[in-house]
């Protein structure tokens, strides 16, 4: 059978989280069908921004924090791609945070894929915005003191399309959450729990596991109040999969309602105008 795998040799840990989600996305891109001419990874600079390098299909590495806005432009130009933007925690909230937020605003049909290890792994050690307060690192020897980050209680007040979690840990869990965000028509963020077995010796598999449970069958992901307040459900109880589901109109098709598709794919005859009208506004 097909797999999206590739056969370069691997440079992670062993035991690393990042094998799960590799192998969880290579099966859900098989499952949907799709073929690696469908489909770009975009990714940044990290440990996670490899994972792309070890499937087969049209990859984009972008720098550190730049997978958003690389991925959105894709997708816009050519909405038939399956656009997917994959990186660290580091990458995506830290450096790249402020396309996060914009991205969530426009709402282009990408799904963004964050290997949220709590820590910067290639950098060895250091703590990303998703460190908890006082985690010590070689960086931080007495403790960050900063407050952690939130990324699906920031998606879910700002009214992303669909916004998930899932743990490296389940990996049928995770991929089953990939192929609903993947299928999603608008922006989608997948936080994904990836224990980093060499820098993180807080935020084990152990501890994951002893934490994380399966949102019920009776959750309402549509319940924008009820979402925020189990986006910020974290500590003793860690909740998974789909959090936040609002559909809306998408980037792309609202461009092209307003310029026709092939006047947004020919933006030179725009510019020129434009650049006539600001000389003839000097006159
Ligand atoms: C502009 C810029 N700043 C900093 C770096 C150094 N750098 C490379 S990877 C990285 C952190 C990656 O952490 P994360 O995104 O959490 O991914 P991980 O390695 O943990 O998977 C940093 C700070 C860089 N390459 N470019
Ligand atoms: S340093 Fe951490 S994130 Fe990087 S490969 Fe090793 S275990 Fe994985």
């Amino acid at each position: 059978m097909f797999s999206f795998r590739n056969q370069l040799e691997i440079a992670w840990c062993p035991g690393c989280g990042n094998f799960n989600l590799l192998t969880a996305l290579s099966e859900a891109l098989v499952e949907l069908g799709l073929k690696p001419s469908q489909v770009v990874l975009v990714s940044g600079i990290g440990q996670a921004a490899k994972a792309p390098h070890y499937i087969q299909a049209n990859v984009f590495n972008g720098l550190h924090g730049r997978s958003i806005p690389v991925a959105f432009g894709i997708q816009s130009v050519n909405p038939e791609l399956t656009v997917i933007a994959e990186s660290g925690d580091g990458c995506m909230y830290g450096e790249g945070g402020n396309h996060l937020i914009h991205a969530i605003r426009r709402n282009p049909n990408i799904t963004v894929i964050v290997h949220d290890n709590q820590v910067y792994g290639l950098t060895k050690g250091q703590a990303s915005p998703t460190s908890e307060a006082g985690f010590v690192s070689k960086t931080q020897p007495l403790g960050t003191v900063s407050e952690s980050f939130h990324p699906l209680a920031l998606a879910v007040s700002q009214n992303a399309s669909f916004v998930a979690r899932g743990f490296a840990g389940d990996k049928e869990e995770l991929k089953s959450i990939f192929k609903q965000a993947i299928q999603w028509k608008g922006f989608s963020l997948v936080d994904v729990l990836q224990p980093c077995v060499t820098f993180n010796r807080i935020n084990t598999f152990g501890w994951y596991k002893s934490r994380v449970y399966s949102l019920p069958e009776d959750y309402d992901p549509e319940d924008q109040v009820g979402a925020f307040k189990i986006s910020l459900e974290w500590g003793d109880k860690i909740p998974t999969g789909i959090i936040y589901r609002h559909s809306k109109p998408i980037f792309s098709d609202l461009v092209f309602e307003k310029l026709g598709r092939k006047e947004f794919l020919n933006p030179t005859r725009n510019y020129q105008s434009i650049f006539e009208d600001e000389k003839h506004g000097f006159e």
